[in-house]
């Protein structure tokens, strides 16, 4: 027996078997392609011969795959195996996904950990890896230690669904961010500003920026936007229009500059003109415009 098995190597599951080896932990490993495996013989890993092989060899399988489908794919075909054992499935997924995976692994008697890693390969293994799990209290509770050898951990219940969904918030935050980080960059290449010029200003920015996000916080939980209100939805859906302009001066796309504008225009059209910019989160709850137009 082995403590651990992991099943994918990709450059994730790659970085997660480096950092359990790391701790001393004896690792089995099973990729579809084999020759990525060679490496991590090479450092003391034990490849395994098929999928079922894997499963077998230790009490906790760790799964990182491309996605929801190439895991299933995998493992139902060793369904038997998984019976007394934990799954942690760290393919990044949908709360819905995870928790149909729960049901079908608990109906397989094995206790079923979902993750979410927000970290990316070479974090892997340092104290900025931030793992989030949900699902089985006892399988996390069993392997913590192991799994504490991937970075920070964090239990987010037994839901097997929570830590998609913080997972994929978080991701929503940094989509985000970076969006409005290209089109900074974009508007100031076409200035001829070299990006390592302007990046410090930028970073300065958004860091005083997100000070403000522990009000917002407060105002989206008392539900209450329109007190000591600094800067008014109104005012910000006029200067946005620069934003645009300014964008279709330069020649710049403004595909991603116009979403938060018809957002902003669907906000003063209800009414909340006065209000802050976190009434518009009120909006995106009411009304799915994204499944309505789908
Ligand atoms: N890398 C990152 O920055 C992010 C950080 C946050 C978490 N994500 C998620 O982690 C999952 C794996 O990502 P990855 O970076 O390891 O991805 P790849 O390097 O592309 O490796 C993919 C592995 O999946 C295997 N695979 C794909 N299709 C199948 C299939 N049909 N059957 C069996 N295995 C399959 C692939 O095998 P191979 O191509 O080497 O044979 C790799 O092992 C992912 O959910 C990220 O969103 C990473």
């Amino acid at each position: 027996m082995s403590d651990i098995t992991v099943i994918g190597l990709g450059a994730m599951g790659t970085a997660l078997t480096e950092a359990f080896l790391d701790k001393g932990h004896v690792v089995t490993v099973w990729n579809r392609s084999p020759a990525k495996a060679q490496a991590l013989a090479a450092k003391g890993a034990i490849v395994a011969a098929s999928v079922e092989d894997a499963v077998r060899a230790s009490p906790v399988i760790v799964v990182c795959l491309l996605v929801y489908d190439t895991v299933h794919e995998a493992l139902a075909p060793v369904w038997e195996a998984l019976s007394g054992r934990t799954l942690v499935n760290l393919t990044n997924g949908t709360p819905e996904q995870a928790r149909a995976m729960s049901q079908w692994a608990v109906t397989h008697g094995a206790n079923y950990v979902d993750g979410g890693i927000m970290a990316v390969p070479p974090m892997i293994g340092g104290q900025h890896a931030l793992i989030l799990y949900s699902g089985s209290r006892q399988g996390f509770d069993m392997h913590s230690e192991q799994l504490g050898a991937l970075g920070t951990s964090k239990y987010l219940g037994e839901d097997a669904g929570m830590a998609p969904l913080h997972d994929i918030a978080l991701l929503a935050g940094m989509y985000g961010l970076f969006g409005g980080v290209m089109q900074a960059l974009a508007l100031t290449g076409s200035a001829g500003i070299p990006a390592g010029e302007f990046v410090p200003l930028l970073m300065s920015w958004l860091q005083a920026m997100q000070g403000g996000l522990p009000k917002w916080a407060e105002q989206i939980d008392a539900g209450d936007h329109t007190s000591d209100v600094a800067s008014n939805l109104g005012m910000q859906a006029e200067a946005y229009v620069n934003l645009i302009d300014a964008s279709k001066a330069a020649g710049i796309s403004t595909e991603l500059m116009l979403p938060m504008q018809g957002l902003m225009k669907r906000g003063v059209a209800a009414g909340k003109a006065n209000a802050d910019l976190t009434s518009l989160v009120e909006l995106l709850r009411s009304q799915n415009r994204s499944i309505e137009t789908a």
